[in-house]
C-alpha cells in the first residue's frame, strides 16, 4: 500500500450566529461571529504545513441551509488556496446545508468533488506522485431530514485493494442528544468493509471503533455552552501496511467553558468576586491570546447563597461584562478575553448543623436521632433494619447487603441525613416564601 495522508474535519457550520449569548457588544459579538471562519482558516493552513494529500469535510460546511454569500465566498476563497498547494477536497453536504438549499452557482474545480445525493466512488490520488491511494465512498444530504439509512448504500470496490474511506454525515446508535438522521450501527458500518468512517453531525469527538475505524472528529469551532473543550479535526496517517495513526489538532479561536465555583462555607462577597476573577485568570493563562467563554455553575453552602440569587449574581455578571467589553475595545483586546456567558446557582442556604442540633424542631429531632445512630448499638441496628427490609426481602439483594460493612453502613446514614437536612430545609425556605408571587 502507498503511505498517505489526510484530514478529516467536519461540521465547519460556518458564518454562526451564535444567537444563544447575550449582552455583547456589537464588537465582541463580531468577533464570535468570525470565529467559525477563522477556525476554517486554521484548518486550511494546518492542511498546507502537514502537507496532506487531500481533506474529507463530511457535512455541514455552513451553519444554514440559505447559507449566507459571505460564507459562500469565503469557502470556495479556501478551497482555492488548497488547489494552489495540491491539496485534494472531498466535501459531502449535511443536514444544516443540504443540496436543495440556494447557493450560488460554482464552477467545477478539479482537485475538488462534491458528493451528489446518491452514493459514488471516486478514487482520491498522492499530492506528489499523483499515485493513486484512496477509494473515497461518499453521500451527501438532498434535503434537510434523510430518516433512511444510508450508510447501506456503502460497498467497497471489489476490484480494487487501495484503501477505502466513507464519508457519511450520519447519527450512530442512535445518539438521543442529536437528531437521528440517517440513523444506523456500528454493525451496519463495519459490515461494509470500509477501512475507515469518516463521519459527522455529532460535534463531540469520538473515535467509535478502531480497525476498522470510526470516527468523529466534533466540530472545528464551539458554538454554545454545550459544547465546550477544545475542538478542531483529525490528521490522518496511513502507513504501507495500511496501519492508520489518528493525531487531534485543535482548530477553535473562541473556547466554551464549563466550570464550577465551590463556595462551601464562603462568607463575604468579595472572597466570591476573587474566586471568580482567579477562575478567569486560570482560564486566560490556559490558552493565552484567545478569547474563551465560560458558563460558572455556583456549587456548594454558604450564607452567600440567598444575597446571590437576590441580584448579586446578576450584579457582579453585569460588572465584568462592563469591564470586558471595555478591554475588547483596546487594540489586541480579544487576546486573553474571558467572557461569562452566565452564572449558574445551583448553591444552598447555609445550615447551621450545631444550632439544628439544639433546635426544637423536626430538623433538630431528626439531627439528635441520627447522632444517636452512628455509634454501634441497638438503635443504630433498629433504623437498618427497618430502612432496609424491603430490599432485605430480595434474595440477591440481601446476599448483598450482608456484604456491606459497618464503615458504609455509617457513610449510607450521613448521606441520608444530609440528604434529609436539605430536603427540609429548603421546604422551610419554600414556604417563608409562599406568600410572594411567582416571577416568570
Ligand atoms: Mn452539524
Amino acid at each position: 500500500m502507498v503511505p498517505f495522508t489526510f484530514i478529516h474535519a467536519a461540521d465547519l457550520h460556518l458564518d454562526s450566529q451564535f444567537k444563544g449569548v447575550s449582552g455583547l457588544s456589537d464588537g465582541i459579538r463580531a468577533f464570535l461571529r468570525e470565529s467559525t471562519f477563522a477556525s476554517f482558516e486554521r484548518l486550511t493552513e494546518l492542511a498546507i504545513r502537514e502537507q496532506v494529500d487531500f481533506i474529507v469535510i463530511c457535512g455541514d460546511v455552513y451553519d444554514a441551509k440559505d447559507s449566507s454569500l459571505q460564507a459562500q465566498l469565503r469557502f470556495q476563497e479556501a478551497l482555492d488556496r488548497l488547489g494552489e498547494h495540491g491539496v485534494g477536497v472531498y466535501v459531502i453536504h449535511g443536514n444544516h446545508d443540504p443540496l436543495d438549499g440556494p447557493r450560488m452557482i460554482v464552477s467545477q474545480k478539479e482537485h475538488v468533488h462534491v458528493f451528489g445525493p446518491e452514493f459514488e466512488r471516486v478514487t482520491a490520488c498522492r499530492r506528489q506522485d499523483g499515485r493513486p491511494v484512496a477509494v473515497i465512498g461518499g453521500i451527501s444530504y438532498p434535503t434537510a431530514k434523510v430518516t433512511e439509512n444510508t450508510s447501506l448504500h456503502f460497498q467497497r470496490n471489489r476490484d480494487s485493494s487501495l484503501f477505502h474511506i466513507a464519508l457519511l454525515h450520519a447519527n450512530v446508535d442512535g445518539d438521543p442528544a442529536h437528531e437521528t438522521y440517517s440513523p444506523c450501527t456500528r454493525r451496519d458500518l463495519t459490515a461494509a468493509g470500509y477501512d475507515y468512517w469518516a463521519l459527522g453531525h455529532i460535534h463531540k469527538r469520538q473515535v467509535l471503533q478502531e480497525n476498522s475505524h470510526i470516527v468523529y472528529p466534533g466540530n472545528i469551532q464551539g458554538r454554545s455552552i454545550r459544547e465546550t473543550g477544545a475542538k478542531g479535526c483529525y490528521v490522518v496517517r496511513v502507513d504501507e501496511a495500511g496501519n492508520i495513526g489518528l493525531q487531534f489538532h485543535e482548530l477553535d479561536t473562541v473556547r466554551w467553558y464549563h466550570e464550577t465555583l465551590a463556595i462551601d462555607g464562603m462568607e463575604g462577597e468579595e472572597a466570591f468576586y476573587a474566586m471568580v476573577e482567579d477562575r478567569m485568570e486560570a482560564i486566560r493563562s490556559e490558552r493565552p491570546g484567545q478569547m474563551s467563554v465560560v458558563r460558572f455553575a455556583v456549587a456548594g453552602r454558604s450564607r452567600l447563597h440567598q444575597r446571590l440569587e437576590e441580584g448579586m449574581a446578576e450584579e457582579i455578571l453585569h460588572e465584568l461584562h462592563r469591564k470586558a467589553v471595555r478591554a475588547a475595545a483596546e487594540p489586541g483586546g480579544f487576546e486573553g478575553l474571558v467572557w461569562i456567558e452566565s452564572f449558574d446557582i445551583r448553591s444552598g442556604p447555609w445550615i447551621d448543623r450545631e444550632a439544628l442540633l439544639e433546635e426544637e424542631s423536626f430538623l433538630g429531632e431528626l439531627l439528635r436521632y441520627g447522632r444517636k445512630a452512628g455509634p454501634d448499638g441497638e438503635i443504630r441496628s433498629d433504623l437498618f433494619g427497618s430502612a432496609l427490609q424491603p430490599l432485605a426481602a430480595n434474595g440477591e439483594l440481601r446476599k448483598l447487603l450482608a456484604e456491606v460493612g459497618e464503615e458504609e453502613r455509617t457513610g449510607w446514614l450521613r448521606r441520608a441525613e444530609e440528604m434529609a437536612v436539605m430536603l427540609l430545609a429548603e421546604h422551610g425556605r419554600e414556604r417563608e416564601g409562599g406568600g410572594e408571587p411567582d416571577e416568570h
